[in-house]
């Protein structure tokens, strides 16, 4: 039986470059004949074939082949289906997809075949897109996540909370079909609390999303701070590697530069900004655009202050760094370069000396190594508007790689505890963090109405609503325009 609604057959390459062998993979109606028309079997025929078999053939002139039959609904796409696995030449590859072409079948754009399994009812959305990340998880934590996701645990746990919301909606419905005779079905006391159960729990989920997003992506960690402050220098001091261009022409780093690492089983996503600075140059400011728009996305900012600028110069940082923080991001702020300081001669540069008037006039930084850490956090606090770096300025130096280790200790905990992804249910993926906090912004609405006596068909609609938002997770409400955002991300033969 066919159960496909699509009428065309398409086919793409499912593996990349390199390797010994490749797979193209064809679906749809046509694609038993446009297999027979391409190969020359030993024995029989794709068409004549049961499902699950291997057959052994010939590519006149390109290669020899083995080729896998799925009889639709049995496979992926729940469509008929073949792949032909042959050597993985970049030349037998396209020899192979031109004679499927000429046979009928159309190059598959990115994700398609995986929009057929969802369409074909193999697979929910929130499946679909797990697919991508099971290919995409390059950690043990991530794979459990993806795995999660794509047997349907995840999808199982929101539809018996969406079905929830539908019994609530229901008994207030039937309230309303029978409000002209004024009877009340619905238990008030018995319909709040159902709801406050519910917005906890899609609460719980919509929090989830910060550590699952940490554990799929990493924690955004922006280094931001004044031009010449060695941030540059300090992302390959973690890295241990130069990634980064570093010089002591202010402006060097003109577009962000990301790189990740793992620090205690937790991947960070560090990502060297250009210097924040008034700029006439306009590819600079450009730059600094950027800037601006990667501490908007950050989770963590590490504030460098140039240990080597005067006092004022770190009060001006910190109020450029923070006007452009939200009170839920984390400031650590690092005074760098302190290795500079070990270089002054003690006798011309007593470090805690305050009468320092005359110093001043030859060092204009004095005033800032003259500060312990302690001292310079308080110093600085009042420009901070009101965000406190845990811990206080940390001393460092990229260079001989002092107070590094703090730093990496301090990231670690600005994470906090990350739940453990095999036990717990977490949101990955920003589409359904963004269902769920609807949700459960329309479900507040629905408890303070209540509360507040509103007439129930204001109350049911927000509580459609939020039953809406959480059946758009597993796709039974969707438009085109959502599945093609989806799988316009995957990669081309999945
Ligand atoms: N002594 C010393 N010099 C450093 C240290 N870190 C950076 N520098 C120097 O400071 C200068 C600027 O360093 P960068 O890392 O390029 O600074 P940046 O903040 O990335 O600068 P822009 O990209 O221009 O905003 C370079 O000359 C570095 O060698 C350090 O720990 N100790
Ligand atoms: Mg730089």
């Amino acid at each position: 039986m066919d159960i496909s609604s699509f009428n065309d057959t398409i086919c793409a390459p499912a593996t990349g470059s390199g390797g010994a062998i490749a797979i193209i993979r064809v679906s749809g109606p046509g694609c038993f004949a446009a297999v027979d028309t391409v190969v020359r079997f030993r024995a029989g025929t794709a068409s004549s074939s049961e499902g699950y078999r291997i057959k052994f053939g010939e590519i006149p002139d390109v290669d020899e082949v083995l080729v896998s039959i799925f009889r639709a609904p049995h496979s992926y796409t729940g469509e008929d289906s073949a792949e032909i696995c042959c050597h993985a030449s970049p030349f037998i590859v396209s020899r192979i997809m031109q004679l499927l072409a000429d046979s009928g079948c159309r190059a598959a754009g990115p994700g398609e075949f995986t929009r057929r399994a969802f369409i074909n009812g193999k697979m929910d959305l929130a499946q679909a897109e797990a697919v991508a990340d099971v290919i995409a998880a390059d950690s043990a934590a991530a794979h459990r996540i993806a795995s999660n996701q794509l047997r349907g645990q995840y999808s199982e746990e929101l539809r018996s909370l969406r079905d929830r919301l539908v019994e609530i909606a229901s008994l207030m419905e039937l309230e309303l079909d029978f409000s002209e005779e004024e009877v009340e079905f619905a238990d008030r006391a018995k319909l709040n609390s159902l709801l406050d159960v519910a917005r906890t729990e899609i609460t719980r989920l919509a929090d989830s999303f910060k550590a699952g997003n940490a554990i799929k992506n990493g924690v955004p960690v922006v280094i931001a701070g004044a031009a010449n402050a060695g941030k540059s220098t300090l992302l390959n001091a973690l890295l241990g590697e130069e990634r980064a261009i570093v010089s002591d022409i202010p402006g060097t780093t003109r577009d962000t530069v990301e790189e990740t690492l793992v620090l205690d089983g937790i991947r960070f996503r560090f990502i060297d900004t250009a210097g924040l600075r008034e700029s006439s140059d306009a590819v600079e400011r450009i730059g600094i655009e950027r800037s601006h728009a990667s501490m908007a996305k950050a989770q963590v900012v590490i504030g460098v202050l140039d240990g080597l600028s005067p006092l004022e110069e770190l009060r001006k940082a910190c109020k450029e760094i923070t006007s452009h923080l939200s009170p839920a991001q984390t400031l650590l702020l690092v005074r760098s370069k302190v290795d500079a300081y070990d270089a002054i001669p003690q006798e011309e540069f007593p470090r805690f000396d305050r009468s320092y008037g005359i110093l001043e006039l030859k060092y204009p930084a004095f005033g800032t190594y003259n500060l312990s850490p302690e001292e310079l956090t308080a110093e600085l606090a009042e420009s901070l508007a009101g965000y406190v770096t845990s811990g206080g300025v940390l001393d460092i130096s990229a260079r001989t790689g002092e107070g590094l280790e703090a730093l990496k200790k301090r990231l670690v905990e600005s994470v906090g505890d990350l739940p453990d992804a095999a036990s717990a249910t977490l949101v990955t993926n920003l589409r359904h963090y963004e269902a769920l906090v609807s949700a459960r912004d329309s479900l507040s609405r629905v408890s303070d109405g209540l509360r507040s006596g509103i007439a129930n068909e204001f109350l049911t609609q927000d509580l459609r609503s939020a039953t809406q938002s959480l059946s758009s997770i597993f796709g039974e409400v969707t438009t085109d325009d959502i599945l093609g955002r989806i799988f316009e991300r995957f990669c081309i033969g999945k």
